[in-house]
């Protein structure tokens, strides 16, 4: 085994772990499909790919449009106890922790609005999640008491978060900004249909410092960042900047699928250390993202050893909650960089 993470390590910077060599073994013994083996072992895709070609380098391992083991690679697996990694999650939520049926009728309006809706761009790292998920962020924060007659800011909305949370009929106020005109656009146009009026909806780049207005106003703030360090200030550390005070909340999501435990980490320090917020809720693969369309446009395909596009929604992000304290503070200087915004080691979907 450590001659396998020796070996991965000459392949890649990301930290590289036996765990690393055990989750991917593990998932391909619960599948052949690269798409799968990523989703399963948890591991960051490029790492993944570091992993699957030292496996077949050392002739543990064939690519022939699937993943297979060979006779070397089975022997491997049984030498060190490896197990088949399985999904257990419960069938009902799908490991959400809420129960999205209760919003069905919601669902069905949702599904029905944004049916039109703008379409992934890959120059702002677009991808939504499914309906159901964006209801269960209905769901979860409602049940967690962050929406009820509270103010509400969207950071960032290819997820159409903002309509759900209009449809809810559930928020106070809503604000919503995005650097994308034609989602700013189709939002508007959706609060005109509904008919709800308390939302402000405006364009924007993260990068800059909020307005004033936008400051120390708000109760909840919802966010889905890429995640570099540069994004994590950005998306996250401009949403603590936009609540009251003490007791308010933020949700985001943090994948496996571009994230190293390791990064994870790091996130975790900017939250606790810089940002002297706490982590309330993780819950595992609550997000989960729709195929974004250019899989052949990014570095994830030119890693993969096998091109055939993913046939189900391997790519899901845990969901974060975290609520401020006494001492809690946002982020309000100005990012320059552009690059780096969506770019680091361990990403693989730009
Ligand atoms: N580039 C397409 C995939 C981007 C998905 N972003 C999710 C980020 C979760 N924090």
């Amino acid at each position: 085994m450590r001659e396998i993470v020796a070996k991965v390590r000459e392949k890649t910077k990301i930290p590289v772990y036996e765990r690393t060599i055990e989750n991917v073994l593990g998932a391909v013994l619960a599948s052949k499909d690269f798409w799968r083996i990523v989703d399963l072992s948890e591991e960051p895709l490029p790492l993944v790919t570091a992993v699957l070609n030292t496996l077949h380098d050392l002739g543990y391992l064939d690519f022939n449009r699937e993943v297979i083991l060979t006779l070397k690679g089975q022997e491997l697996v049984e030498k060190y106890g490896i197990a088949k990694r399985e999904d257990l999650s419960c069938k009902y939520c799908e490991g959400k922790t809420v129960d999205v049926n209760i919003l069905n009728e919601l669902l069905k309006q949702f599904k029905e609005l944004v049916k039109d809706r703008p379409q992934p761009k890959h120059e702002f790292d677009q991808a939504y999640v499914t309906p159901e998920t964006t209801i269960a962020r209905i769901a979860l924060m409602h049940t967690r008491g962050d929406l009820e007659n509270k103010e509400i800011f969207v950071l960032g909305d290819d997820d159409l978060t903002s309509i759900a949370l209009m449809l809810s009929g559930l928020p106070k106020r809503i604000a919503v900004l995005d650097i994308d005109e034609r989602l700013i656009s189709f939002i508007e146009k959706t609060a005109d249909e509904i008919g709800f009026n308390n939302i402000d909806i405006f364009t924007f780049d993260l990068r800059k410092p909020l307005p004033e207005y936008a400051l120390r106003k708000f109760d909840t703030f919802i966010t889905d960042p890429p995640e570099t360090v540069h994004a994590i200030r950005a998306f996250i550390g401009r949403g603590i900047a936009t609540l009251k005070g003490p007791g308010c909340a933020g949700y985001f999501g943090i994948t496996r699928r571009e994230s190293s435990l390791n990064k994870w980490r790091e996130i975790q320090k900017i939250l606790l250390n810089e940002f002297n917020v706490v982590i309330t809720d993780i819950i595992r693969n609550f997000n989960e993202y729709v195929n974004w369309g250019y899989e052949e446009e990014t570095k994830a395909w030119q890693l993969t050893p096998i091109k055939s596009k993913p046939t189900y929604n391997w790519y899901k992000s845990y969901m974060f909650r975290i609520q401020t304290l006494e001492g809690s503070i946002g982020f309000e200087d100005e990012i320059t960089v552009r690059e780096e915004l969506y770019n680091d080691e361990e990403s693989s979907t730009t």
